[in-house]
């Protein structure tokens, strides 16, 4: 077994704290050696299959945030080794507090030299699922210094129902990031080590600096879903997308196990 698949020591308190808090940043939860082989591949992909070719100053501002190329766990079977590793599976059931988990989709989010803010947004926005129990592993795949835009997260946030219907724009900027300073939240927008890797709920409230150094702050994400969770009618076109997408053929009121929703890890 290699540090992808072998369990982590959680330590004592961070399940009350996710708990509490709606996001935790682990340390040396991939080693560099892991990081590198698979990080590589990654990245490779992600630049292959990008398609935008705009210069930054003619994108939107949700443009200018990142590149964004989803399941590539679908494109390669050494990354869709990775997105199913056992550790990553294990904390996310853990943190979570549930049996199992499934994958909704995985995305590599790669944040150009120069690139812009990535404005406050909470992830189920975009999620046509009945529960909750949701959660994306955001893993980067250098260090990410301050100047880099690490993600950034609202403690608590997840139980604060403003905002939760704006998707990622100069809106919800503006709008979430005023609300969450008149609830007086903790922002936590410290740097991420090598090997150092967050979990967020689908409600929790977040959001990135721009890229002002000259490397690209390249990030492998896989969001999973409690293994029960099922498919709801959609509320909008981005929903619907998602549906789509990331679990063609479920249908509403029953669990989502499409061939692109893989349970990823369950106890026992
Ligand atoms: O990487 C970023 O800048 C944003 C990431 C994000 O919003 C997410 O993974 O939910």
């Amino acid at each position: 077994m290699t540090d992808l698949d072998q369990p982590y020591d959680l330590g004592a308190d961070a399940i009350a704290r996710f708990r509490r808090d709606g996001f935790i940043k682990l340390r040396n939860v991939l080693s560099p050696a892991t990081l590198a082989r698979y990080g590589r591949e990654i990245t490779r992909l992600t630049l292959s299959l990008n398609t935008e070719q705009r210069p930054l100053v003619e994108r939107s501002t949700y443009d200018r945030a990142f590149l964004q190329v989803m399941n590539l766990w679908e494109k390669s079977p050494l990354v869709g080794r990775f997105v199913m590793g056992q550790r990553l599976g294990r904390l996310a059931a853990d943190l979570l507090e549930v049996d199992g988990v499934r994958l909704y989709h995985d995305q590599s989010l790669y944040k150009e030299p120069g690139g812009g803010l990535t404005p406050a947004h909470a992830d189920q926005y975009y999620w046509p699922l009945d529960s909750d129990r949701t959660i994306t592993a955001w893993i980067p795949l250098q260090p990410v210094p301050p100047e880099m835009g690490p993600l950034g997260f609202y403690a608590g946030s997840q139980a604060v129902a403003f905002g939760r219907d704006l998707g990622i724009s100069d809106e919800s900027e503006a709008r979430i990031t005023d609300n969450m300073a008149r609830h007086g939240l903790a922002f936590d927008c410290s740097a991420f080590d090598l090997g150092e890797v967050s979990f967020h709920l689908g409600w929790t409230f977040h959001k990135a600096g721009p890229n002002l150094s000259d490397r690209p702050r390249s990030v492998m994400t896989i969001i999973y879903m409690d293994a029960t969770t099922c498919l709801l009618p959609v509320l909008n076109a981005v929903q619907a997308n998602d549906r789509d997408q990331w679990c063609p053929g479920a249908q509403v009121g029953e669990v989502i196990d499409t061939r692109k929703n893989p349970l990823v890890w369950c106890r026992g």
